[in-house]
């Protein structure tokens, strides 16, 4: 706590405090926020010999008062009591309550102490007692909203503490603050609580969410003809890529998964224009995209809006090799990003720890921003890459929304910018890399993996599965269900420990949620084409199909998808691929051959489609009962990994169809893609090709439906009311005789 001899020299507050440490999951689980995190970094600042040169504070709890300005009176107690004797045996069940929340004995006093410890360092900032601050807290604050914890916050601390300056300290001087919050997530609750707020200029940069948003977005983006002509456009994978996948590959959300990071969300009423967001459509993105946003829009407006302080909700969880974020900043990149904030309010700057999950990646950024915050050096680093092409896409719509209230936000982008950029996007990287994220060695499957690697490949698709000696275990899409590759945490990733798998509040899987909001077509052209028939796959129940009762006792009742709700749309199409019937006497379908679709093409065929609009988790749950694998493998409630995601839809649609290795020993399954219609893809599933020559040479039977399955098939197309009785009978028929 020596004062600094030098008076030219900076005074930086440094706070610490290792009364935060006590915040931990109850029962030693691991979990990516826990106390090594803040750990970490005191001892690399120390090893630096960076407290030395700072004003070093210790934590402070914050009053009530305090905390009430942001928060309700019921949150505030709560948090305050979650970690009293009383409420030992309740505390599980109240976390459960909340979405990444965990409370111990530590719960409370860390909690207070974070948000103490911002008040505490933003006063001495305001003042002018220090330049500026580095409050090194946890648990991180910024998804907290007024009455939730959320996303490992409990109480919002920068909020908590702009609030203070605003309300409690007038004298300070402080009548507007930014806040840029450069975290990999949404600041969810720090909009929240300045929305309508002038005073407070909320600025957040993070992974986008939404899928309507996004999708909306994509629908207004031209298509770039710069690389495709219109019509192959159209149907290219790039093309397919935008109107799905490139949110796909955040598998559809990045949490916290809601629409309020949109570039849309620009504040209300006074605080109009006062909130902007930049939702990057992708990970990946590095120094390089950063520092386009910066120049680019939030330079602009600092300067013009003027702040008498920054705030930074500083998370660094959008650093190379964090297990969570799937970006790639580095220490120097951080380091600029905040130098180039210390233009504006005279250089007070007060930096809050939010996320952040690889521990030397924190560490390490966390002392370049100390270093820039002492002055003593000027920076030394330069930036590679170029931006991706999809972030001056970002900019330009961030742009687009606020130029009204930001002027400086009216220059056009240079062209050159607009089409200097062509680094490939993650996209594609990542699906042909799925694969190659396995490396085999001798002992077969087991492989050792940097964790960190594959946040981009593994954690979206939430494809992590612990078994219950804690192993994790990544499943690569066509290692499923045989061949399960087991991560071993390697010795060179300490943070591989920081990949957690996510669990619901209800308890299922990630992967259900997300998909449940993607929408498809399911293309049904054998008996589910009659809608009891295939309600029983999405409901429960038995199929009624007459053929399957045949083999007494073996026609096993379906469990339905998880999500029973109906089809939000049936309709009817045509599609230009041969309708046959093969495969006899299975236990499950009685004597006679089932329906397939050829999964090739001709336009001189045509098959009769009943398509069901339902969410991709049913499609996933309708692929393993029309294989009957929903008994075997126990995977279809909740458990296990899906099928088919959404980046596959982008693979079905580039190739037509997609065989699922890990439906071989079924009937059905390879996917057909098979075109779009409401923007939305149509699939739907069949034999593969291999399967096709089988049928072909005999190796495999080829045989007419059964009467029962025949009638089944009629009763769906006369319901469907497509065709006469007549006419379905001979279209049956036909596809049944003619050769294949
Ligand atoms: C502060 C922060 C992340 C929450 C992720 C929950 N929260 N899956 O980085
Ligand atoms: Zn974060």
């Amino acid at each position: 706590m020596a004062a600094p001899e030098d008076p030219r020299r900076r005074r930086v507050g440094l706070l610490y405090d290792e009364r935060m440490c006590r915040h931990a999951t109850p029962d030693g689980e691991i979990h990516p926020e826990n106390p090594d995190r803040i750990r970490a970094i005191w001892q690399k600042l120390e090893s630096e010999g960076i407290p030395q040169r700072c004003i070093v504070l210790s934590a402070k709890e914050a009053e009530d008062k305090y905390i009430a300005s942001v928060h309700t009176q019921r949150h505030v107690k709560l948090i305050k009591n979650i970690s009293s004797k009383k409420f030992n045996s309740r505390r599980l069940r109240i976390a459960s309550n909340f979405n990444s929340i965990y409370f111990n004995k530590g719960s409370s006093e860390a909690a207070s102490l974070a948000a103490g410890s911002l008040i505490e360092v933003s006063e001495k900032v305001a003042k002018g007692d220090l330049d500026s601050a580095i409050a090194i807290v946890r648990p991180p604050g910024h998804h907290a909203e007024p009455d939730e914890a959320m996303g490992f916050c409990l109480f919002n601390n920068v909020a908590i503490a702009a609030n203070f300056l605003l309300n409690e300290r007038p004298e300070l001087g402080i009548r507007k603050m930014l806040i840029v919050d450069w975290d990999v997530h949404h600041g969810n609750g720090t909009q929240n609580m300045f929305y309508k707020d002038p005073r407070v200029l909320f600025f957040s940069v993070h992974r986008s969410a939404c899928v309507t948003t996004t999708r909306n977005l994509v629908e207004s983006v031209p298509p770039d003809t710069g690389w495709f002509a219109p019509a192959a456009y159209r149907t290219s994978f790039r093309y397919f890529r935008r109107k799905y996948s490139i949110i796909m590959f955040d598998f559809g959300s990045f949490y916290p998964a809601r629409d309020d990071g949109s570039y849309c969300m620009i504040g209300e009423g006074p605080g109009a224009g006062y909130n902007i967001n930049v939702p990057w459509e992708q990970g990946q993105c590095g120094d390089a995209d950063y520092m386009a946003v910066w120049d680019h829009v939030l330079l602009p407006v600092a300067e013009s809006y003027n702040p008498d302080i920054i705030m930074i909700s500083a998370g660094f969880d959008a650093a190379v090799d964090d297990p969570l974020g799937g970006c790639c900043i580095t220490p120097y990149g951080y380091s600029l990003m905040l130098k180039k904030l210390m233009g504006f309010a005279q250089g007070k700057i007060v930096m809050a720890l939010e996320g952040g999950y690889n521990l030397k990646s924190i560490a390490n950024s966390v002392l370049a921003c100390a270093k820039v915050l002492l002055e003593e050096k000027p920076l030394v680093g330069s930036i590679e890459a170029q931006p991706l092409e999809s972030t001056w896409r970002v900019i330009q719509e961030v742009c687009h929304e606020l130029k009204t209230f930001w002027p400086a936000l009216s220059v056009e982008l240079p062209q050159k910018l607009l089409v200097s950029c062509r680094r490939p996007c993650s996209i594609e990287l990542n699906l042909s890399s799925s694969s190659e994220s396995t490396v085999e060695n001798d002992e077969g499957a087991s492989t050792t993996l940097c964790a960190t690697n594959f946040v981009d490949i593994i954690e979206p698709l939430s494809k992590l599965n612990i078994d219950e000696d804690n192993h994790w275990k990544a499943v690569a899409p066509d290692h499923i269900p045989t061949k399960q590759s087991s991560v071993v945490l390697s010795e060179e990733c300490p943070n591989a420990q920081a990949l957690m798998p996510d669990k619901n509040v209800d308890g299922c899987t990630p992967w259900r949620s997300v998909l449940s909001e993607t929408e498809v077509w399911y293309g049904s052209y054998g008996s589910n084409m009659w809608n009891p028939e295939f309600l029983c796959y999405i409901k429960g129940g038995k199929v009624r199909c007459l053929s399957y009762g045949q083999v007494e006792g073996m026609n096993e009742p379906c469990p339905g998808s998880r999500d029973k709700s109906s089809p939000k749309d049936v309709i009817w199409k045509t599609v230009p691929h041969r309708l046959f019937f093969a495969r006899s006497l299975t236990c499950r379908w009685g004597k006679g051959g089932v329906a397939f679709l050829h999964p090739e093409s001709n336009k001189n065929d045509k098959a009769y489609m009943c398509m069901y609009r339902i969410t991709l988790e049913q499609f996933n749950d309708v692929l393993l009962q029309e294989n009957s694998l929903h008994q075997e493998n126990g995977r279809s409630q909740g458990a296990g990994t899906p099928l088919l995601v959404l980046s596959d839809i982008g693979v079905a649609a580039e190739n037509k169809s997609l065989p699922l290795e890990a439906l071989k020993a079924g009937c059905y399954s390879n996917i057909l893609y098979l075109g779009e219609e409401d923007n939305l893809p149509i699939l739907t599933m069949t034999c593969s090709c291999s399967e096709i020559d089988q049928f072909r040479s005999g190796e495999l039977p080829v045989s007419g439906p059964s009467n029962g399955y025949m009638n089944t098939l009629v009763r769906g197309l006369v319901e469907g009311k497509q065709i006469t009785r007549e006419e379905a009978i001979a279209y049956i028929n036909d596809a049944a005789t003619r050769e294949l």
